[in-house]
């Protein structure tokens, strides 16, 4: 139908979509006072479903040879995305979220205030997405943890290049032996490179317990980048999973809460772990043996940061 033809659809992601009126659109002051006679334009509910499928569905065929794929969109994974986004437009980039909110632990600031701190130097990034702030010296204070995460979220969902698969859990990881380390019936390889990742819907991730043949999808991608929080419920993911295939031999464990070591141990941690998979933000912690850092988010940004420009730098050789 005509209302669905209108979708230019680009390799490199979808189109961003027009918000441009074109002469005849209604403005909200037209619409005001004039409710009495209101009514929507018509549509038919297949028009709904086949607006959101062929999108999706598009979107999973684009994607399922990433470049990069961000594991977790909490404050480390949206940082690195959003620098991603900004300066390698022509990189796809898969962002894997298992919640249906992206965000992570960066809606509220600590015992669910609602402020947020940011110590020096991480304020720069701040500027850089025009999120307005307190300067109270050696730290920053923005008034509300939400008005950072959305405005960063907001960045993020508007680049081409990148999309966000939400309520998607990633359950395990692609591997490949490097050359080195050849395999053998009996052996794992000692060591390998992470070549990808195995998603499933987290509602599916959830009840591999109770339902069994529900296989997973996967994602190819020569990068992947891992910031998955700290060990819980569902973080450290990647990580504990180097562990379990033996490729590392144990995870330090993160340690209790000093702000002034951690935050510095978790920015320059950031690094590739193992070939083809850079670790940022607290799930670094597990593996560094790092302090956590409670309630203050500069390491988290700037881990993000660091991790993009380690990305980068792999992909640039
Ligand atoms: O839902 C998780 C969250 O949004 C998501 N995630 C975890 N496992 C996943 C998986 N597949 C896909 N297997 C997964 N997504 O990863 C996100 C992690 O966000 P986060 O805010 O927990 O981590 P972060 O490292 O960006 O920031 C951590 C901030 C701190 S510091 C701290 C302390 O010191 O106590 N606590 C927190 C929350």
């Amino acid at each position: 139908g005509s209302v669905t033809a209108a979708l230019p659809m680009k390799a490199t992601g979808g189109d961003n979509g027009t918000i441009k009126a074109n002469g005849v659109d209604k403005t909200i002051a037209e619409m005001e006072g004039n409710w009495d006679d209101f009514k929507f334009q018509p549509i038919r509910e297949s028009q709904v479903s086949r607006a959101m499928t062929r999108r999706y569905f598009q979107d999973l065929d684009t994607y399922a040879e990433s470049d990069i794929v961000i594991v977790g969109a909490g404050s480390c994974g949206l940082s690195a995305a959003y620098m991603l986004g900004k300066t390698r437009p022509d990189l796809k980039i898969a962002l894997i979220e298992s919640g249906v909110a992206p965000g992570g632990g960066a809606w509220l600031g600590g015992q669910l205030f609602s402020a947020m701190v940011m110590r020096k130097p991480a304020d720069a990034f701040l500027r850089e997405l025009s999120v307005p702030y307190e300067d109270e010296g050696t730290h920053v204070v923005v008034k509300h943890a939400a008005l950072f995460t959305s405005t960063l979220l907001s960045k993020v969902l508007s680049f081409p290049n990148i999309k966000l698969f939400n309520a998607t859990a990633v359950e395990d990881l692609i591997t490949r032996p490097l050359p080195s380390s050849p395999t053998s019936n009996n052996n794992p390889p000692t060591s390998l490179r992470i070549a990808g990742v195995v998603t499933n819907w987290t509602l599916v991730t959830r009840h591999h317990d109770d339902q069994s043949c529900m296989d997973p999808n996967t994602i190819n991608a020569p990068l992947t980048i891992s910031t998955t929080g700290h060990d819980g419920p569902s973080g450290a993911f990647s990580v504990n999973r180097l562990v379990g295939m033996q490729v590392l031999d144990r995870l330090k464990g993160m340690q209790g809460l000093d702000m002034n070591s951690a935050e510095d141990a978790i920015v320059r941690g950031t690094r590739e772990v193992v070939p083809g998979l850079i670790v940022g933000g607290m799930e670094l912690s597990e593996v560094d043996g790092a302090n956590r850092m409670g309630p203050t988010f500069g390491a988290m940004v700037l881990s993000g940061v660091r991790a993009a420009e380690v990305a980068v730098g792999i992909w640039e050789g």
